[in-house]
This record gives C-alpha cells, structure tokens and sequence, in this order.
C-alpha cells in the first residue's frame, strides 16, 4: 500500500495507484478472462477493453477469425497481421481512467498464438519473420506499456469445458492438442520466462467454479488494482 493513496468515501475505501496504470488480463482460451474484466468492469474508475474479437469477425465483411479457423494454413499470417494492428491500437489509445484493464496484449498475440503458429506449420518461416518485424518495430517506436499481467492459470481441461457451453460459431472444432500447445506457450512465457514479460505476473488459478472466481478476484482486489503482483 506504500505508494497507494487511501481514499475513504463514507464506509467505502477505494484503492487507487499514484499514477495511471494498465492491467493486462492473459490466459487461454476459455480460461475466464471475460468474467474477470466484466467483474472489475463494475468498479468506479476502472477502464475496461476488450479483445476486438468482433473487429476480427467483420473486417469489411470478411470473417477473419472463421478464415483461420476453417484453412490455418492459408489464414494465420492475415488473421494475426490484423490482430497485431488492432492490439497497437488498443495500446495507443488515450487511457480515460486511472486504472486500464485490456483482455490480452500485443505480448501474448506474437509470443503464444504467433508462435505457436509457426512451431505447428500454419505459418511458413517468411510470415513468422515479417510479423516479427513488425512487432519489433512497434515495441521500438511506440509505447506499448503494461504495469501488471494477471494470468489466469487455467487447466486446457476446464478451457475445454467453457468453450464448449459458449458454443462461438468459429470455435466447434478446438482440438484438446490446440489448448493444451495454448497452454505450454502461456506457461512458457509467463512462468519460465521464454520471453520477456513486460511487467511483473500474477497468477490466480483459473480452474474454480464460477461462482469462487469472484472470491478469487477480490482475494487480489488490493495487489490488482495497485498493479503489483
Ligand atoms: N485468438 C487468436 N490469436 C490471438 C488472439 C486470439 O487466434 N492473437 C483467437 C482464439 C479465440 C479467440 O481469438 O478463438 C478469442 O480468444 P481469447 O482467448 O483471446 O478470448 P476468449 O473470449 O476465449 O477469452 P475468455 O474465454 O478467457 O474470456
């Protein structure tokens, strides 16, 4: 709480960081990432951003999320181009609250799916190193900055689960192998460090009921919110 300022408003204690910060919210697919931002979404002063998961249905007309989905192949370079594009974005937004919480980051876009793209064959060597430029050149010359990054430590079993009872139209066919390949990339980053982390992790265990997940958050309201793991 060093550097926190307290403020108490009648019964109510806020927390709040002396300076604005940005939370980044990583995880599997399906391992909760939703339900944790709709959550903090509730809180006075809290910017909340989603993935643009709908901007990479319907650019100007074409589904690029099914693209990848149905011909990896053929789509991985596009799809994760224009995620790239919409992260940047995101990232160079003006911040309009003290704390912002963004799903995902541009971080998690190369170092997990790009990857793992690549390492499977859906992406040839000449599209791995093009998107590795760009991503290169983004971190060099614009700010892309994260203070905290809350991963959601979720077992591709439960993933699984979730994905199924959404039923996303694109995502029927996930194999197990494409969570648990998911998965080891997300731990390879976060917990063994493959690659660097851009701000310190903290990890919740993303495999409890619903209903306990909200515990689970509150349990780290103070260190969240204060962008400290
Ligand atoms: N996706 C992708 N490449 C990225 C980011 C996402 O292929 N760089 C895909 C995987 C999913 C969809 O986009 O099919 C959304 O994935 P997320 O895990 O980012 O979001 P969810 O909605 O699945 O998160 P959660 O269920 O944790 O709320």
């Amino acid at each position: 709480l060093d550097k926190a300022q307290r403020l108490v408003t009648g019964k109510m204690t806020t927390l709040r960081p002396s300076r604005s910060i940005t939370v980044a919210i990583e995880g599997n697919i399906g391992s909760g990432k939703t339900t944790f931002l709709d959550h903090f979404a509730k809180t006075k002063g809290i910017e909340v951003i989603q993935e643009p998961v709908d901007m990479w249905r319907n650019v100007r007309g074409h589904n690029t999320l099914a693209l990848m989905y149905s011909d990896p192949k053929r789509w991985s370079f596009a799809f994760q181009s224009y995620v790239q594009l919409t992260m940047l974005d995101i990232h160079t937004r003006q911040q309009k609250a003290l704390i912002r919480m963004m799903e995902r980051s541009i971080y998690s876009a190369k170092y997990c799916f790009v990857e793992n793209m690549h390492e499977s064959g859906n992406m040839t060597d000449a599209e791995y190193v093009v998107l590795t430029e760009w991503f290169n050149w983004i971190l060099a010359n614009q700010k892309v900055q994260i203070d905290l990054i809350v991963y959601l430590k979720t077992s591709p079993e439960v993933c699984h689960q979730r994905i199924k009872q959404r039923c996303r139209e694109e995502e029927k066919a996930i194999p197990m192998d494409y969570l648990q390949a998911l998965h080891n990339a997300h731990e390879d980053w976060l917990t063994h460090k493959k690659f660097p982390t851009p701000a310190p992790v903290l990890v919740l265990d993303g495999d409890h009921k619903l209903s306990d997940m909200y515990s689970v958050f509150e349990e780290n309201r103070h260190k969240i919110l204060l962008g400290q793991n």
